[in-house]
């Protein structure tokens, strides 16, 4: 049960079991960045990010909560910064919360008229995601960024629209400052 799972609160690391680890790297990442060939010379086993989540209900589960911390490697594809895939939730009104813990980065929000605005992250800084709103981290330093997230069991993730169309605004390095550059 999650109670024997302890969070190592400088790292974000979580310690016990059961913890639910996956990871995704930039070989599993085909389209998600805009310079498709930047990424493709890439080492396809290069890590991205890794995620550890406590699920102590089924995944679906009306009523409860799930909680895990994502870990994003420094790094950029071209210019653009190493990131999640990002995701609506299925059940588009569930909300959620991201809080930093370690590194520095930026929350890129976008509503479902394809609005696009980014949050930055600091240790501490504490993000509401509001419901109907996709969200992906990118990470903006040069060391791991780290981030615990609770959100619903029934949230669900939907990738589909972001795989085909993606977020309308990209987190770029231009001049070396992180800036949200509009899709053509
Ligand atoms: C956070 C939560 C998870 C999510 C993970 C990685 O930990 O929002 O639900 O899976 O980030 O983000 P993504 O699923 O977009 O790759
Ligand atoms: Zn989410």
């Amino acid at each position: 049960m999650p109670t024997e799972v302890r969070i190592n609160l400088p790292t974000g690391e979580l310690v016990g079991l059961p913890v639910h680890e996956s990871s995704r790297s930039i070989g599993e990442m085909k389209d998600y960045y805009w310079d498709e060939v930047a990424r493709q010379k890439l080492d396809p086993g290069t890590l991205v990010y890794r995620v550890q989540a406590l699920q102590p209900v089924p995944e679906g589960t009306e009523g409860g909560l799930f909680f895990g911390t994502t870990f994003i490697e420094p790094g950029l594809v071209g210019d653009e910064y190493f990131m999640t895939k990002g995701h609506f939730h299925r059940n588009r009104d569930r909300s959620e919360y991201y809080i930093t813990v370690a590194g520095a980065g930026a929350l890129i929000l976008m509503d479902e008229s394809r609005r696009t605005s980014f949050e930055l992250m600091q240790p501490g800084s504490i993000h509401y995601i509001r419901a109907h709103t996709a969200h992906r981290v990118a990470n903006t330093g040069d060391s791991v960024l780290a981030f615990v997230a609770c959100w619903p069991s029934d949230s669900g993730h939907d990738y589909g629209s972001i795989a085909t169309k993606g977020f309308s605004a990209r987190l770029r390095t231009i001049a070396g400052v992180p800036t949200l550059v509009e899709e053509p």
